[in-house]
């Protein structure tokens, strides 16, 4: 197949602005053009892929979706680089059998109608803005098969106009196993890995290390410090040693060295790719049941699902750990979601649509 992917217009590809999305897209495309499908990626101005073959076009940046509110207008900057990435769509549809958005705006799920060539779209998170879902349902409606995401508890959360998730094509996620290492025992510590940011719920993790006294090494970008400055006054005994942010390779030495990691998600997180990567390294996940978690975690088998928001039980879950097989991780990691699995969900999805 020939497959052109429309890049998210928030930043460069390859920054990281583009948060989990860009290692979908970079997962993919690689996984695919491994099995000698065409993979063409177009992306802002100033965007990197080692692997990809870019078309990068000018224009403005779009504000993020998760700031803004759920009523808000469409809005546009003035020469929107999503409107220029689409209008370079337009003119080059021939040339492709499959056109593939990434971008979580309206304009793609608009424009689906008025192309020849079939657009499918990968929505990365959940149901933010009304403007997106009644896109989104035109979409449905008209080709029910061009939706996909991540869970279907991510799924679910687009229930208006009308409940559409059940239409939609379930991919999970991948991560190249070669990258993590399984690490058969560990320390008496926790990890909790996340950005610094309230919908993350730090505080529940400072409550854990409070009642259990068990130390909690906490990595992930540092996006709220008056946040994190305010969980370390209200839980002044917690055990948190910040090691900041860091790449895969680093990240999966210091997660792999845990007796679990903890996940304290205060929304609902679209995947968690997180839990795939403490998985690969043979970490168990004990984790509110509340998002994409809950289609990870084998309760009692890769770890501990629990009741949201509630700290006690997630103490219990704590205490239990030691009773999960860490080898059992890796081999669910193995199963699930290496990036052949990832990419044979995402090639059956294309064959479905061309078919
Ligand atoms: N916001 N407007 C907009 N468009 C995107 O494509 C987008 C976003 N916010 C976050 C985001 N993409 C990705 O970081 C997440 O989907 C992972």
């Amino acid at each position: 197949m020939r497959l052109l992917f429309i890049s998210t217009p928030v930043g460069a590809f390859g920054s990281g602005v583009g948060g989990g999305v860009e290692l979908t897209v970079e997962n993919v495309a690689k996984e695919l053009m491994l099995r000698s499908h065409t993979v063409h990626l177009a992306a802002c101005v100033g965007s990197q892929s080692q692997a990809i073959p870019l078309i990068t076009i000018p224009g403005e940046v779009h504000s993020f979706a998760q700031n803004q509110t759920r009523t808000d207008p469409v809005s546009f900057p003035n020469n929107s680089v999503l409107a220029n990435l689409w209008s370079y769509a337009r003119e080059m549809q021939d040339s492709y059998d499959l056109i593939v958005n990434f971008a979580y705006d309206w304009l793609p799920f608009y424009l689906t109608p008025f192309f020849d060539t079939p657009i499918a779209h990968f929505v990365s998170m959940g149901s933010l803005l009304d403007s997106i879902d009644r896109a989104i349902a035109q979409v449905v409606q008209q080709y029910p098969d061009r939706i996909g995401v991540y869970t279907q508890t991510q799924a679910d959360t687009f229930d208006r106009p009308f409940p559409m998730g059940s239409q939609f094509r379930l991919l999970g996620s991948g991560i190249d196993l070669d990258l993590y290492e399984f690490q058969p025992t560990s320390a008496a510590r926790l990890a909790w890995v996340a950005r610094i940011s309230p919908e993350k719920g730090l505080e529940d993790a400072a409550a854990v290390s409070e009642a259990t006294g068990l130390e909690i090494d906490v990595l992930g970008k540092m996006q709220d410090r008056e946040y994190w400055e305010q969980v370390q006054q209200d839980f002044p005994k917690a055990k948190l040693n910040y090691l900041g942010f860091h790449p895969t390779e680093k990240l999966q030495e210091l997660m792999g060295a845990c007796q679990a990691l903890l996940m304290t998600p205060k929304w609902v997180e679209a995947f968690g790719n997180v839990a795939i990567e403490a998985l690969a390294c043979g970490v168990p996940i004990v984790s509110y049941a509340r998002g994409g978690p809950v289609e990870i975690i084998k309760h009692g088998k890769t770890g501990y699902l629990v009741e949201p928001d509630n700290v006690r039980a997630l103490c219990d879950a704590v205490t239990a750990v030691p009773r999960i097989n860490r080898i059992v991780c890796r081999r669910e990691a193995e199963a699930e979601y290496s990036l052949t699995a990832l990419g044979d969900r995402f090639e059956q999805w294309f064959i479905d649509i061309l078919a």
